[in-house]
């Protein structure tokens, strides 16, 4: 490939070529061990979830089972302080809110809490981040905050 086949003795070459490719392979399993992590912590959090300070003052059940989140439409006004509740009704699946940077296991027997400030009116596609069978990709739902007529009103807060 680089010539080196050519003027040096076919066992040499294959020594060196072995040396070469093992260094090289070593050095990009390097590379994938650090990028993979990487990748991983990133996913879902390309955002930052909007916070608040204080309890919640809106509180909403969701349940996650086969193969559906319920329930699958959630309307918050903006500016809620609101806190999920999310638990699962048979093995354990994921609820990710990638637009709000929200992604969180949850567990049979547990609840997860998911807290957000309801900041920027739109539709927040929502779904199951854990691999949890042949429906997994069924698992959807949308979150909605409703823009406040008087949150960008002059004086409004
Ligand atoms: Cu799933």
């Amino acid at each position: 490939m680089n010539g080196f086949r050519i003027w040096t003795p076919a066992d040499k070459w294959l020594d060196l070529h072995t040396k070469r490719h093992t260094r090289a392979g070593a050095k990009s399993a390097a590379t994938l061990f650090l990028a993979v992590p990487l990748l991983v912590s990133m996913s879902g959090c390309g955002k930052k979830t909007p916070v608040y300070a204080g309890p919640p003052d809106t509180v909403l059940h969701i349940v996650m089972k086969k193969w559906e989140i319920v329930p699958s439409r959630i309307e918050v006004p903006q500016d809620a302080k609101v806190e999920l509740i999310v638990t699962t009704a048979d093995i354990e699946h994921g609820i990710a809110v990638p637009g709000l940077g929200i992604n969180e296991p949850v567990q049979p027997g547990r609840v997860t809490g998911v807290r957000f400030l309801a900041q920027t009116p739109g539709v927040y596609p929502m779904h199951c981040s854990i691999l949890c069978g042949r429906g997994h990709d069924k698992m959807t739902g949308e979150i909605v905050i409703e823009a406040n007529p008087l949150a960008n009103a002059p004086g409004g807060e």
